[in-house]
């Protein structure tokens, strides 16, 4: 009686995984059928789940009926500056963007920015200025989620954050050679990343945190690799621009060669991007040390080896990274983020 069930339901299963098969093969066009009319629902609501991960950063919905300065291609509110690079990748300066629009557009995308600042050693004294000025200008209105590294977690500063935006501080073991926090800079935001990556799809912005922000740094900077023009070095030839020149070194750009010396204190972008960056750089940065190499500025050697190959996709003036012992130049309409004047014997370990 059993062995007879059991024969029945052998048949049973056989026969039903048969059928499927053979319905399988019988039913192609149906299915490309229903697909494709999934698909054109979808097209016509534009829900925002559509837009998949890759075209996520190309895809620009506006609000309709927003009013705004009809824009000309033929007259350009800076003719005075670069607005974009031989790669074609726009040059943030001020007046080339509309903040509003911009916003607006960002706002539907429901877009989160997540900061990494170092705070290590007595380099804690400037995060206090740091944080109270990112609640006024950065990403206001955004989800912000900033995120300390310091080996004084017990020093960081109680500042408000508005809602939407948080601070979460992530523990470093002190250091008092200063390569070994550059080195590990890189290390840790590749980790953030990796350990972000499954559940954010946002931007990341890497920061020094000896710097102030004075105006606004929104969703004009967001891109998928973002790098920041260096204020020292813009209007020199590229042969002072202090790359590291010794070709030994992973960081070598080599003379005639580089497009602008990008700073070490502010970059970003989509956090695939700048995963693959940090992660490339800190490789190198590992590789270089090991054969007793250190490249001429450490990290920051490194980041313009790589943005010489990989173009970024959107360059920031250097309204995006000023000095605060630099005066203003004519083209520097706004300074947005600057970084303070230090007192270098007082705060570095080894200096
Ligand atoms: C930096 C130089 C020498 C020794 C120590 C440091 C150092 C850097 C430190 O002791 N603690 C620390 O947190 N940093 C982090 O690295 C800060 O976020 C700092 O903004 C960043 C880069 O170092 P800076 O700002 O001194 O470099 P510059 O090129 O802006 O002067
Ligand atoms: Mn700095």
């Amino acid at each position: 009686m059993k062995h007879l069930n059991n024969g029945r339901a052998l048949t049973l299963v056989l026969v039903a995984v048969l059928l499927g098969v053979l319905c399988y093969y019988i039913t192609p066009s149906f299915r490309g059928i229903k697909l494709f009319k999934e698909n054109d629902i979808r097209q016509e609501n534009r829900l925002d789940a559509d837009v998949i991960h890759v075209s996520r950063e190309f895809h620009l919905v506006a609000p309709d009926h927003l009013q705004y300065k009809q824009p000309s291609i033929v007259h350009g509110s800076r003719t005075d500056v670069v607005t974009v690079t031989p790669w074609l990748a726009p040059v943030v300066w001020e007046g080339t963007f509309n903040p509003v629009l911009l916003d607006s557009i960002y706002n539907k995308k429901n877009v989160s920015i997540t900061a990494t600042v170092f705070a290590v050693g007595k380099y804690i004294m400037f995060l206090k200025n740091f944080l109270e000025t990112a609640e006024q200008h950065f990403f206001i209105g955004f989800k912000v989620h900033i995120c300390v590294f310091t080996d004084r977690p017990d020093e960081v500063p109680q500042v408000r954050m508005a809602t939407g935006r948080q601070l979460t501080v992530r523990s470093v073991p002190s250091s008092k050679r200063w390569q070994e926090i550059s080195a590990r800079r890189m290390e840790l935001i590749q980790s953030l990343i990796e350990e972000q990556l499954p559940n954010d799809s946002g931007y990341i912005f890497c920061l020094d945190v000896d710097s102030k922000f004075h105006g606004r740094w929104g969703t004009e900077s967001l891109g998928g690799l973002v790098a920041v023009i260096h204020p020292g070095y813009y209007r020199d030839d590229r042969s002072k621009f202090p790359y590291e020149r010794s070709p030994e070194s992973r960081a070598y750009v080599a003379p005639g060669e580089g497009d602008f010396y990008y700073c070490g204190g502010a970059f970003g972008g989509l956090l695939q991007e700048v995963h693959q960056l940090a992660k490339t750089c800190r490789s190198n940065f590992e590789s270089d040390a090991k054969e007793g190499i250190e490249a001429a500025w450490q990290e920051e050697s490194h980041l313009n080896r790589y943005m010489w190959i990989n173009k970024p996709s959107k360059v920031l003036s250097p309204e995006y990274l000023w000095q605060d012992f630099k005066p203003k130049n004519p083209e520097v309409h706004i300074i947005r983020f600057s970084g303070v004047i230090k007192n270098y014997a007082e705060i570095r370990p080894n200096a």
